[in-house]
């Protein structure tokens, strides 16, 4: 059985004895503790926790009112009843103004009957108030949840996200970096228009639902609109942010196919990463640009503010028709050059140069069209210059890359295409571009066989040129390879990944030189 616990205090030690007694006699379950001055109370109520004070009106110098201003802190909830010798109508008022919960004449606390009748009372009415105040503190807060939840989707809404994310008692690390990902489905009209509402709703529960699933304990996920979801994580890279989205983007039509008997369910996705400190609303505008490039370059697809920002620049740079498309494809680079990594520009600058000789000797030997040929020079020279929308540090790491990380530098070409149609430079020169990786990169080589009856293009020319140079070069992954390995290699691969008049004529042009040497 629980003792209760009083706090007594008064400093009349006569009285101190008849109210002890009055207390042990009407129940004999009962702890007491007596203070005699407000500092010898003040001490007791700090170091332990009681169900009732009984407070002397008088405690010289100091009366009930003054001390229960301090004391009341230290004993939130606990019931505090005032005894007076006084039977001043003033001192019952003052003490009930400060939150006490009975006032006794000291006559009527001496007999104990009546002293442990009004303390049940004030015990029961503060546990009565305690347990109500506990109900109306989770109704609040359900109420809260609800305000703060989408109903279609039980996800967060767009008043919770920006709570949490822009709210400033967050972040733990503000060291870490974050990403933030805009998610829009694509042509979600189109399913309610032929669908009906019903679907539609069911598939933007299924989309986020999908989201959930790929996040961890302490990412945030919120419906932003009616079919855009938002995302807040922590991230390691800009790479790892970008893998993720992509990741998702592919997951997406693959989980909801089973679901719908519709056409696959697609989402185009805007990403930004930038240090945790560094978060703020206008972090949102930029993944908003970044998602609704992905739908102007057609949609299933992940475009990061990176890329948004360099083809800023490039349309910017298209007005300059003064300038020829060379010296505009240079401006832009050393606009961008403050963001870029040592290796980025040594891809987009040496790489690029090496790459446009050899193309140029080899075009000049194998293609009549001069046109073409000027055309296959410009390509072949900026061929990698998506790589400023390629973070550096996949770039490079000194490591073979995951399936992953390939698939992400090999969006570089389509990066590159989208620059150079930007900055205003002729289709054919951004196709090339864009296909510079396709040929050598074929999962079966053997469907795309290159023979001989069709007769080398420039894409073939720049996919040897860009494949030699690679090889002769010293990358973070790969020892350069000798003259002797990197011909032998392009042998090897000659009529399936190379076509074979090119990988020829380069045999040729080689021979020639080491002749003349
Ligand atoms: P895009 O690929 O450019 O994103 O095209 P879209 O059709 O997905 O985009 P748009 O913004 O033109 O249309 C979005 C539609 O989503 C319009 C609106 O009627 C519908 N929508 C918004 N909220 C809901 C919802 O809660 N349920 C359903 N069924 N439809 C919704
Ligand atoms: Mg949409
Ligand atoms: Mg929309
Ligand atoms: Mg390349």
């Amino acid at each position: 059985v629980k003792r209760i616990r009083i706090l007594l205090a008064e400093d009349n030690t006569n009285h101190q004895r008849l109210l002890l007694l009055a207390l042990v006699r009407g129940q004999p379950l009962v702890n007491v503790v007596i203070a005699a001055t407000r500092e010898d109370l003040l001490e007791s109520a700090r170091s332990e926790q009681f169900d009732c004070i009984v407070l002397d009106h008088n405690l010289p110098p100091y009366n009930a009112p003054e001390i229960l201003r301090d004391l009341t802190p230290l004993q939130p909830d606990v019931p505090c009843i005032v005894i007076s010798s006084s039977e001043e109508q003033r001192v019952a008022v003052e003490s009930f103004r400060e939150g006490v919960a009975d006032f006794l004449p000291k006559e009527m606390a001496l007999d104990g009957q009546v002293l442990w009748h009004r303390i049940e009372e004030a015990i029961n009415q503060a546990r009565t108030l305690r347990i109500e105040r506990r109900r109306a503190n989770r109704r609040l807060r359900q109420l809260q949840r609800q305000a703060e939840t989408d109903p279609l989707t039980g996800v967060a809404n767009r008043r919770y996200f920006e709570r949490e994310l822009w709210g400033k008692n967050r972040r733990t690390d503000r060291r870490e970096l974050a990403s933030l990902y805009l998610i829009d489905i694509d042509r979600f009209k189109t399913i309610n228009d032929t669908q009906g509402h019903d679907v539609g709703d069911r598939v933007i529960r299924d989309v986020a639902g999908v989201i959930q699933d790929s996040l961890s304990e302490a990412d945030i996920l919120a419906r932003w609109g009616g079919e855009e979801f938002i995302v807040y994580r922590q991230s390691t890279t800009m790479s790892e942010a970008w893998i993720w989205a992509d990741d998702l983007r592919r997951a997406i039509p693959q989980r909801l196919a089973p679901l719908h008997g519709i056409d696959p369910v697609t989402v185009s996705i805007g990403v930004d990463v930038v240090p945790t400190k560094e978060l703020n609303p206008a972090l949102v505008t930029r993944v908003d640009r970044a998602m609704y490039l992905a739908k102007e370059t057609g949609r299933n697809r992940v475009c990061s503010w990176s890329l948004v920002n360099a083809i800023d620049i490039a349309q910017e740079l298209q007005t300059q028709a003064e300038l020829e498309p060379r010296d505009r494809l240079r401006r832009l680079i050393d606009r961008l050059r403050p963001n870029l990594g040592q290796t980025q520009l040594e891809h987009i600058g040496q790489h690029g140069l090496a790459v446009r000789d050899l193309a140029q000797r080899l075009g000049r030997a194998m293609l009549d069209n001069p046109a073409v040929l000027s055309h296959l020079e410009l390509a072949a020279e900026f061929h990698d210059i998506g790589k400023v929308a390629v973070p550096e540090e996949i770039l490079a790491a000194p490591r073979s890359l995951s399936e992953d990380e390939r698939r992400y530098i090999d969006e570089h070409a389509r990066f590159g295409a989208e620059l150079l149609r930007a900055i205003g430079l002729d289709d054919g020169i951004a196709s090339l571009v864009e296909a510079h990786h396709t040929p050598h990169r074929t999962a079966d080589a053997a469907a795309h066989a290159l023979s001989d009856s069709e007769p080398a293009t420039a894409a073939d020319v720049l996919s040897v040129c860009d494949a030699a140079i690679t090889m002769l070069s010293i990358r973070s992954y790969a020892q350069a390879k000798t003259v002797m390995q990197t011909l032998a290699e392009l042998r090897a691969h000659r009529g399936s990944q190379f076509h074979p008049d090119v990988v020829d004529t380069l045999h040729f042009i080689d021979d020639r030189r080491s002749k003349a040497a």
